[in-house]
């Protein structure tokens, strides 16, 4: 039976990749932070699940800024494959937290690295890698070749991460891989992040639940994949024969006013637009505001376009994505509709 260490457990895609690992017979040691309120809703049904046995799935705090506690956990659990999902991961907190962000999405890689340099070379290990690593994009799709020009702390530090991963590849024949993920959403997906802000909200007005939301840049485009999807292609680059980077994307794009259309038609929800710039807001069709920009939502650089192409992985990996945005869609607002009273 193979044990995976999953660093980020307790994540939008730790959920995922733990219950994909678990229906593929592993063993899965997942890692979570000390926190004042419980903080592992998403794994939480694992638990509970009849099918799952408990001696299958374990949780350990740890913190990836703690080199002391990554050591121990990757010295006692001695797994076969270790996946780095945590990480500061919010773009605009990166601008507030630049430090934290640095220390635990660059840093907390490298610890890792070392952990595994030290306790046995064989483990294999999966880098989450971001999009927004190609930042102010040089060329349209972005693959495994464009260059990085990252636009905040964030991408940064993930950058930094990048190369460190494939530094002890070179260096010590480690197994360790990227994966360059582009965003990918779900029902587990974080509460501030754009596309459950508007899922969550818009199912709310419809109900009338909420009167307004309030958003940043509506011109930004995104590739918006499903997390299940992703988690996938996360276990298939460490099975595939040799140690590589991959991009992992749709090869679509959607601005997030266009998020904001589908999300409406799928609710059958009319909505108007009127105004420019901050200034632009959404009528419904009794004429009440219930969209409109904050400046504070603005970040103080932004990445204007992501839109990936993943033919290296659908060739090597034979991986491609099964969901599509309407899809995509369409999970989100169920779970919300069902979670409404939450
Ligand atoms: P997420 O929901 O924010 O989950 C991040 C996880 O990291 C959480 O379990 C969090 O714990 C944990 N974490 C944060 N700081 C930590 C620390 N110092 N020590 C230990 N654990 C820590 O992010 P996600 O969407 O699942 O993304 C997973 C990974 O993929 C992240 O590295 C992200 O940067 C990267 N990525 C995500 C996307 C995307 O679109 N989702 C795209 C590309 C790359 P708490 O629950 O306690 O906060
Ligand atoms: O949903 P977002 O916060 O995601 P962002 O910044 O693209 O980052 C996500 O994807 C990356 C992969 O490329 C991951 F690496 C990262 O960890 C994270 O998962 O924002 C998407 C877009 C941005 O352009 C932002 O300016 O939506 C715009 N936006 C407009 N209004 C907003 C809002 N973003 C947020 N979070 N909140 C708003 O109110």
């Amino acid at each position: 039976m193979k044990k995976a260490l999953i660093f980020g457990v307790t994540g939008q895609d730790g959920a995922y990749l733990s219950k994909f690992l678990l229906k593929k017979g592993y063993i899965v040691h997942g890692v979570k932070r000390r926190s004042s309120s419980l903080n592992s809703s998403r794994v939480d049904d694992i638990y509970s699940d009849p099918l799952i046995k408990k001696k299958k799935f374990y949780l350990h705090y740890g913190d990836i800024t703690d080199s002391i506690s990554v050591y121990n956990l990757v010295s006692t659990i001695r797994p076969n494959e270790i996946y780095n999902l945590a990480a500061q991961s919010h773009v605009a907190v990166s601008f507030e937290i630049p430090e934290y962000t640095t220390n635990a999405d660059s840093l907390g890689t490298l610890r890792i690295l070392e952990a595994v340099k030290k306790v046995n070379k064989k483990i294999k290990f999966y880098q989450a890698g971001s999009s927004e690593m190609f930042g102010k994009v040089v060329e349209i799709p972005q693959t495994e070749k464009t260059p990085f020009y990252p636009r905040s702390p964030y991408g940064a530090a993930k950058v930094y991460s990048h190369w460190i991963t494939i530094n002890y590849r070179e260096s010590y024949n480690l197994f360790a891989c990227n994966g360059i993920l582009f965003n990918h959403e779900s029902p587990l997906r974080g509460e501030t992040f754009v596309t459950k802000k508007i899922v969550k909200a818009l199912c709310k007005i419809k109900l009338e639940r909420q009167k307004k939301l309030i958003l940043g840049n509506l011109y930004s485009k995104r590739d918006w994949g499903h997390a299940e999807d992703y988690v996938e292609a996360m276990w298939k680059i460490l099975q595939f024969k040799r140690p590589e980077d991959f991009v992992i994307c749709t090869g679509k794009q959607y601005s997030i006013k266009d998020f904001i259309t589908l999300v409406s038609n799928d609710l059958n929800m009319k909505i108007r637009w009127k105004g420019k710039g901050v200034n632009e807001k959404a009528y419904d069709s009794k004429g009440n505001c219930i969209i409109e920009c904050n400046k504070k939502y603005f970040r103080p650089a932004e990445v204007d376009t992501l839109k990936g192409d993943y033919s290296k992985a659908r060739k090597l990996l034979k991986w491609r994505p099964k969901h599509n945005i309407k899809s995509l869609i369409k999970d989100m607002i169920s779970y919300e509709l069902k979670h409404i009273d939450d």
